[in-house]
Formats: C-alpha cells, sequence, structure tokens
C-alpha cells in the first residue's frame, strides 16, 4: 500500500464510529429505508417479519463496519491465525445476540417502540439457522462468540446447507420429519461473496509425469464444482472486534456447464447442474503462511489433512517431509465422541472413486506411519492392523480418526473424563504410543447467549448483586454471588425472577398443547437429541412410576406429593426406530396422565415438539431440575447440563461427562446425582444377565408392555431392549437409584430457601462452563494464538 493510502486508513481509525449513528432517530432512518429500499415495502405500512428484515438489515450494517474494521486492523497487526474447521454450526438466531453483543439493544428497542413495534415480537420473527444436529454443532456456535468477544483472530469455516435440520412435526404422537426451508425468506445475516469462489474437483485419474528427471503425481479430475463464499460476521461483546464465519455453497461451475452443454442434452445439463448444487465439500483458507493453526472439530473435515499435503506436494512442489512437516504442525483434532463404533469410516471404493489423489496420499502417510511403528513396536500385527489408517475386512476402509491422531499435533477430548475413556479405551493404542499428543479441554457455552440474551431478568439480577456487568466477559467474577447466598433479599428476588421465566414457559406450554400448568410445581425437564444412551426412557418410565404411585396413594396421601411438570423435548434421527417409538411412549403416557382427573395439577407431562436453539432459550430459563442421565461412560462431555447450570437450575444427574467436573464446581450436595459410575459399568456388562432389575422396574415396564398406555405391539420391541442381559444402558440396574434422586429433588422443593439457595450456587459455580474458559485454553494449549483487539 503507498504512504498516502496508509495514511487515510490510519486516518479513517479515527472515525470508527462516525459512519453509523445509533442514535435512535438514526435507527429509526436505518430500519426504514431497508424496509423501503432491501425489503421494498412500503415505509408507511409493514408488518412485524417485514420490521425484522429492516431491523437486521440496518444491523447487519454495523456488523458489516466492525467486520471491516477488524479484518483491516487484522491484516496491519498480522498475528498467527486460527482457521476452525467444522461440518456443523447451529446458530439458532442472530437479532437478539448481535444487538446485545454491539451493546445497542435498548437503543433499537426505543427506536422500534417509536415506530410502532415491539422488539421481542419482532425478534420472534427469525427462525433459527440450524446447521448441525446438536451438542457438537452447538459447541461451534458458543466457541465462535468467545473467539469474537476475547479478541481471537479467528475464521471458522463450514458449509451453508441448503436446508437446516430437519423440522419435527408429532402427528398422533409419532414423529414425523419436514426439510427445513431456512432460507426462503431470506437471510439477512449473510454476504454473499460471488467473487470468493474455488473449484473444488472430483473423480478422474491420477497420472504420472516426468518433469526435470523427477516423477510427479497428476490428477485429471473428472468434475468440478465452484464452492461460494458466504460471510456471517460474529460480533464479539464489549469489543469491536467481529469476525467471520465463512460458510461455503456448492454452486455448478461454469466449466462442468460447457461439458453438459456439448453433450446437446440440455435436460441433463440441467438436472447435472442441480447435482452440483447438492455436493458439499469443505475447503481449507487459501493461505500460503504456516503462521496458523487449523483446528478438525471432530473427523468431518478431516479430509483436509490429505488436501493440504496434496496442495503442498502437487501444486507447490514441496518434497513430501517438508509437506508433511507443515501439515502435520497446523493440524489439531477435536473429538467429541466415546464411542469407537461411532468413529467415522470411509469406504475405499468411495474415496478412490470420488477423490483418487486424496486416497493415494492417505495411503502414503499410512505407509510411512506403519514403517515408523513397526521400528517402534516390532511385529505386533494385531496392534499394528488396529492402529493402521486403513481398516481391512469385508469393506475396505479409511479410519478418518487414525488419519487425524497420526498427523495432528494435538488431540484433545472434551472433558476430563472423555480424556479418561480416549487414554483407557477409545484410543488406547494411540495414546502408549503419544501420551504427549493427548489432553482434553471442557466444553463450555457463552453466557451471552445463554443468560444475557435469554435469561434477561437473571442477567439484571446478577449485574445487581455483584455491582457490575463485567462478568459477561469475565466469567469468573459469578463466583461473587456466592457471598450473597444467604441473603433474603436476593432469594426473594431469584425466586421472583424465576417465577416469571416460568410464566413465560407455562404460557407457550398452553399455547403449543392447550395444558395448563401450575407456576407452583417443579418444572423438571429433559432436552436433547433422542437417543438410547441418553435415557429419556429412563425419565418417562420414572414418571410412570411417579403416576402408578399418585394412583395407588390414599387421597388425603396425595396432599403430600409435590407437584410435577415434566417436560421433554428433542429429535430423534430419522432412520433411528428405538428414538422414535420412545417419542411415541412420552406421547401416550401424557396422554393417559394429564386426562386423568384423580392426578390434576399433581403431574404433567408434555413434549415439546421442534426442539431447537431459540425453543431451548426459552425453556431453560424456566426450569427448576434438568436431568442428564446418561449411562455413565457414554456421554463425551454434555453441554446442556451447562446451560440449565448457569441459569440456576438444579441438575439431577449420572457422574458421566462433564458433570464430574460440574460436581467440583458446584458441590455434589448441591445437585442430584444417582447410578452407575464409569469405572463400574464396564463389570456391570459383563454381569449382563445375572443383574436383577428392581422390582418397581419391571411392574412399570409391565405396565407398557402390556398395553396400559396402547400400542402393546409397537412397543415390544422398546420393552424388549430392558429385558435381563439386554438391557445395554442399564437402566434397570439405575432405576433405584433414580428414583432415589428424584424423591430428594422433591424434598428439597418443599424447602423453597433450601432449593433457591442451591440454585444460586448452582450458577456462582458455573463461570468454569463457559466457553470463553475453553477458548483460552485452546488458544493457549493448541493453537498459540494471542488477542489482536481492533481499537475503538
Ligand atoms: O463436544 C460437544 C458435544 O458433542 C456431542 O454432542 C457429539 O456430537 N459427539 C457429544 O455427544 C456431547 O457429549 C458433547 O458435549
Amino acid at each position: 500500500e503507498s504512504g498516502e493510502r496508509k495514511a487515510k486508513v490510519e486516518k479513517m481509525f479515527g472515525f470508527m464510529d462516525a459512519f453509523l449513528k445509533n442514535d435512535s432517530f438514526s435507527l429509526q432512518k436505518d430500519i426504514l429505508d431497508h424496509v423501503e429500499y432491501t425489503v421494498a415495502r412500503s415505509r408507511f405500512i409493514f408488518d412485524d417479519f417485514e420490521a425484522y428484515q429492516g431491523l437486521s438489515y440496518s444491523v447487519r450494517d454495523r456488523l458489516i463496519e466492525r467486520w471491516h474494521d477488524t479484518h483491516r486492523y487484522f491484516k496491519k497487526k498480522d498475528p498467527k491465525r486460527l482457521y476452525f474447521l467444522s461440518l456443523e454450526f447451529l446458530m439458532g438466531r442472530s437479532l437478539s445476540n448481535s444487538v446485545i453483543n454491539l451493546g445497542i439493544r435498548d437503543q433499537y428497542a426505543d427506536a422500534l417502540n417509536q415506530l410502532g413495534f415491539e422488539f421481542e415480537v419482532v425478534a420472534e420473527q427469525e427462525g433459527d439457522a440450524a446447521l448441525g444436529n446438536g451438542g457438537l454443532a452447538r459447541l461451534c456456535a458458543c466457541q465462535m462468540d468467545s473467539l469474537a468477544t476475547l479478541d481471537y483472530p479467528a475464521w471458522g469455516y463450514g458449509l451453508r446447507y441448503q436446508y437446516g435440520l430437519f423440522r419435527q412435526i408429532i402427528l398422533d404422537g409419532f414423529q414425523l420429519e419436514e426439510p427445513d426451508y431456512w432460507l426462503n425468506f431470506g437471510n439477512p445475516w449473510e454476504i454473499e461473496r460471488v467473487h470468493v469462489s474455488y473449484p473444488v474437483k472430483f473423480y478422474g485419474t491420477v497420472e504420472e509425469e516426468g518433469i526435470q528427471g523427477q516423477t510427479i503425481k497428476v490428477w485429471i479430475p473428472g468434475e468440478t464444482v465452484e464452492a461460494v463464499a458466504y460471510d456471517n460476521p460474529i460480533p464479539g461483546y464489549g469489543t469491536r472486534n467481529a469476525i467471520n464465519l465463512r460458510l461455503w455453497a456448492a454452486k455448478p461451475s461454469d466449466q462442468y456447464d460447457m461439458e453438459s452443454y456439448n453433450t446437446g442434452d440440455y435436460i441433463n445439463a440441467i438436472m447435472d447442474r442441480q447435482k452440483a448444487e447438492t455436493i458439499s465439500n469443505v475447503l481449507y483458507p487459501d493461505d500460503r503462511s504456516y503462521q496458523v493453526a487449523l483446528q478438525i472439530n471432530d473427523t468431518h473435515p478431516s479430509l483436509a489433512i490429505a488436501e493440504v499435503m496434496r496442495v503442498l506436494v502437487d501444486e507447490e512442489h514441496l518434497d513430501w517431509s517438508r509437506a508433511w512437516d507443515i501439515t502435520s504442525r497446523v493440524f489439531s483434532f477435536t473429538t467429541h465422541t466415546v464411542h469407537a463404533e461411532a468413529l467415522e469410516k470411509i469406504p475405499v471404493d468411495l474415496l478412490g472413486n470420488l477423490l483418487p489423489r486424496h486416497l493415494q496420499i492417505i495411503y502414503e502417510i499410512n505407509y510411512k506411519f506403519m514403517e515408523e511403528l513397526k521400528s517402534m513396536i516390532g511385529q505386533d500385527y494385531d496392534r499394528l492392523s488396529r492402529m493402521s489408517i486403513v481398516e481391512e475386512g469385508a469393506v475396505k476402509s479409511i479410519r478418518m480418526a487414525n488419519l487425524s491422531i497420526v498427523c495432528c499435533q494435538i488431540v484433545n477430548g472434551v472433558s476430563k473424563v472423555h480424556l479418561d475413556l480416549l487414554k483407557e479405551r477409545v484410543f488406547k493404542d494411540f495414546y502408549e504410543l503419544w501420551p504427549q499428543k493427548f489432553q482434553y479441554k471442557t466444553n463450555g457455552v457463552t453466557q451471552r447467549r445463554w443468560v444475557v440474551v435469554s435469561n434477561p431478568n437473571l442477567s439484571s439480577l446478577i449485574s445487581k448483586w455483584l455491582g457490575t456487568e463485567s462478568w459477561i466477559r469475565n466469567v469468573d467474577l459469578l463466583a461473587g454471588l456466592r457471598q450473597h447466598v444467604s441473603d433474603p433479599d436476593l432469594q426473594r428476588e431469584w425466586k421472583m425472577v424465576k417465577k416469571v421465566n416460568k410464566a413465560r414457559l407455562a404460557e407457550y406450554i398452553e399455547t403449543l398443547s392447550g395444558i395448563k400448568v401450575s407456576l407452583d410445581a417443579m418444572f423438571d425437564v429433559q432436552i436433547k437429541r433422542i437417543h438410547e444412551y441418553k435415557r429419556q426412557l429412563l425419565n418417562i418410565l420414572g414418571i410412570i412410576h411417579r403416576y402408578d404411585c399418585i394412583k395407588n396413594m390414599e387421597t388425603s396421601d396425595r396432599r403430600k406429593v409435590v407437584p410435577r411438570v415434566c417436560i421433554i423435548g428433542g429429535k430423534a434421527a430419522p432412520g433411528y426406530d428405538i428414538a422414535k417409538k420412545i417419542i411415541k411412549l412420552c406421547h401416550v403416557v401424557a396422554e393417559k396422565i394429564n386426562n386423568d382427573a384423580d392426578i390434576g395439577d399433581l403431574l404433567k407431562l408434555v413434549f415439546i415438539p421442534d426442539y431447537n436453539v431459540s425453543v431451548a432459550e426459552l425453556v431453560i430459563p424456566g426450569s427448576d431440575l434438568s436431568q442428564h442421565l446418561s449411562t455413565a461412560g457414554h456421554e463425551a462431555s454434555g453441554t446442556g447440563s451447562m446451560k440449565f447450570l448457569m441459569n440456576g437450575c438444579l441438575l439431577l444427574a449420572t457422574a458421566d461427562g462433564a458433570i464430574v467436573e460440574i460436581m467440583e464446581e458446584v458441590g455434589a450436595d448441591n445437585m442430584f446425582l444417582f447410578g452407575a459410575k464409569v469405572n463400574e459399568v464396564p463389570a456391570l456388562h459383563e454381569k449382563g444377565a445375572s443383574l436383577k432389575a428392581p422390582l418397581q422396574f419391571l411392574r412399570v415396564v409391565r405396565m407398557v408392555r402390556d398395553g396400559y398406555f396402547g400400542f402393546k405391539d409397537y412397543f415390544k420391541s422398546l420393552c424388549d431392549t430392558l429385558e435381563d442381559g439386554k438391557d445395554f444402558y442399564l437402566l434397570g440396574y439405575d432405576f433405584a437409584s433414580y428414583l432415589e434422586a428424584q424423591a430428594a429433588a422433591d424434598r428439597t422443593f418443599v424447602d423453597p430457601e433450601k432449593w433457591i439457595h442451591m440454585s444460586i450456587l448452582s450458577t456462582a459455580g458455573s463461570g468454569k462452563f463457559s466457553s470463553d474458559k475453553t477458548i483460552e485454553e485452546y488458544a493457549k494449549h493448541t493453537w498459540g494464538i494471542e488477542p489482536c483487539k481492533c481499537p475503538f
């Protein structure tokens, strides 16, 4: 850049805020301008949705401004960057989060008010960006928020799926799936970069060519698809920094077009173009410097390893060892599972057809690794074959986790327990070889989204009692609540906030299902993906037991029952039959209980359909108790528990995943713990059929089996999974201690002072589970990056 231009830019930094003003009049004008010129509706007549659009474009302008300044600043300072690769980002809604992070929520609320609209109503118009399945994907969204807030020079890379996670429709209690057309009404939060596009090649052959006496491999691809960038600015809180989440969309390339036209077959040409649009792939950033860190979020983006090697060897003509040296120093790998059988494998036939050169490179990596391994462990063929990147067998496959471990300098689990399981079971062989590679980084969630945005009343209360809002960036300050825990004023106000949130949730439940619930009841919630290991079935069987007990009580004893509203929500994978049966069971049980006049307000069961991020934002603040029931050793971390904890909900949980660390922070006596421990589970599995389930358990299973709730034949296979010797997830074994934990929760609930005390201590102890903490750990111990704060 010329000196003159540089000076100009420097000067511009002095006028950072001069472009877009944030006073009420300017905001009103911006909103109206966008309604009129971007949305093309009259500024005199527009509805809530159009107001949402106008408002969002006006917020986006401010995001873009910060985004530009941040990138300009990063360019100037040129710090080491992080590129975070993930195939899933579950962002949810953007509006409220953006205005809060930009520090202009109240100004916008006021501006909208002047225009005759209400911020909350307008914000409700936004759909969720659900580009992911569950915990792993939402974790990435929290981590992006923390990266921006903590001023780290980072980019996220992912895919811009046309359709998000399916919408769950419940028809007669059965789950049906509908496509999520999330882009149908436009997406004001993204910026399409038509000029930022890269060809992504597939198929074809690899040929050998001689150049200057050397033989090199040349890949002649068969098809090319263009990856086009869509940028999504991510604002930090309390900083000018806004980072980028770049999502790639697959589009047909011109080259592709030409081939189609040559055939003269117009219809097939169009069909082929459509095919290209359905393809998605991950690209690495076009940055030649190795002052970067590349984070692979689970094995899904791990083909990036072979791609970086291909570029360095085939296009940059580096020799193999230099290319390997660079590649193995920039990549790190986070694994999110404890299930060895869930580790991703790609059949060699498929990969060889689609990406022949990448397959060759993986073979070469494996060959060199096997040679090195033999020199270290000798001819132990069992171990060699377990550790090989290539799995021989009926379907020869590439083990993507092995590829990632071999290549990456750091492999991390997502909780302390998870690391132990990786070391002892899942990656035992690798751990023994390279113990120094293995770490854990406990997951975290962002307090901005999960308290400030979704629970503004609690957020204000916390700030009031801490005397500062700084906890929103410095989460350690939450611990300061401990000193006020016994203050009756705080307890009263805390209780009041919960009541208001419960009222909001009760209203939502009534609108959804017509069921009226009592605010005096304990709101007991389990929301997460439906999976056998997460044991929603244990919850439902516990509810049946409660129902059965109430039914069989003398009427006078019913007065002693602690009323409960049990709330369950979550999606089952479309092909996961047992999970779908669990959803149906929940509905038939609910039908029975909710319509039983003997029961009334003592027990209600509600299934919340289409659980997603914005539903969670409503449900979590209104919950008293939340359940995390995974069979010990099955949940790598779990992040839902952390969101509830921050919101002062008490946890009823097994000692699994991050719960073990939550116990350390909050104290086991402030939670309701139950069930087998991680180290007891293998021995229990060995006992198999000799493990006898308690009578209460057999009774409730029998009620389902015998058709007490109808659908006898349909539930047979579900009940079969609970038979002695088949009960892999140990529902029968854990049932008695589960009921004890539930009884302890009841006893505590009737002592409101004690409950509030535990609730305040839960929030106070939640600081460790902020994604800010996780990101700081990664930055220091994995990525080696430093904050780079754009000046105001
Ligand atoms: O690490 C984030 C989350 O990832 C999962 O959801 C996953 O998809 N593998 C795990 O199941 C969670 O335990 C974990 O918290």
